[in-house]
């Protein structure tokens, strides 16, 4: 059997971007090896210099490897957790299906995750006044509208393929999940003429990596030895 690897993920459970990589660990089956450690966005433990030192964007999730290697990014991480064992699931075994995936990831984070997230920080009280120290309410506005219309484009995409990136369940479609997750987080609802994307998400939470997501760090599934 082959050695599994001994990784660390630094996250806050129930951070949007978090799952992307939770979801990932959780398609790829690495629950076994993978240790948790939370990371208090809260409290804003995520830009202490100590942290800082580990991941230079002050970011989570964070991967840290045996040799102490961090990788930062969901899209890196995600790769990482693919080129792991075996043939690839999630990022793509063709040329063709690797710039598909990616470019529709990055697309994800654009049109809909990322502006959401810049909406938090920005048009509502995000963190609180201890971590937020600088907020633009228009800019998180029209942040917000951004979304809205990633939501439409992705509806748009949706009405002609299953998943995001095609025939087939990708890290493209754990990008726009991270973007729903958000959006609910933060009560902005796809608008209702958006049913293709809402039945495409009522279907992806039907899947045992992203009902799961938030219970996989339990101490007790982590292994002392394998
Ligand atoms: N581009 C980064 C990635 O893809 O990993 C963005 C990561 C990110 O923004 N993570 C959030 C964060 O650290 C975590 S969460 O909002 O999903 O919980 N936010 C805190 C901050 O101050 O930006």
């Amino acid at each position: 059997m082959a050695q599994r690897p001994e990784l660390t993920v630094y996250d806050w459970p129930t951070g949007p971007y978090p799952a992307r990589v939770r979801i990932a660990i959780g398609e790829k089956n690495l629950q076994a090896s993978v240790r948790f450690v939370p990371v208090n966005l809260w409290k804003g433990e995520h830009k202490t210099p100590h942290f800082l030192a580990k991941n230079y964007s002050g970011t989570l999730p964070l991967l840290e490897l045996g040799d102490r290697t961090f990788i930062g990014e969901c899209t890196a991480i995600t790769e990482y957790l693919d080129a792991l064992e075996g043939a690839p699931t999630l990022t793509g075994a063709t040329p063709r299906e690797k710039g598909l995936i990616h470019m529709m990831s990055k697309r994800a984070e654009l049109e809909l995750l990322d502006a959401v997230s810049v909406y938090f920080h920005h048009g509502t009280p995000g963190l609180g006044p201890a971590v937020e120290i600088y907020q633009n309410a228009e800019w998180g506005l029209r942040q917000r509208d951004k979304a809205i219309r990633g939501m439409h484009y992705f509806d748009s995409i949706l009405r002609k393929q299953p998943f995001v990136a095609g025939q087939t369940f990708s890290m493209a479609d754990i990008t726009l999940i991270g973007g729903m997750i958000f959006a609910g987080l933060v009560e902005l609802p796809a608008p209702t003429e958006c049913t293709a994307l809402e039945a495409w998400y009522a279907h992806m939470q039907e899947r045992p990596s992203v009902k799961n997501r938030l219970t996989i760090s339990r101490p007790a599934e982590i292994p002392s030895s394998s």
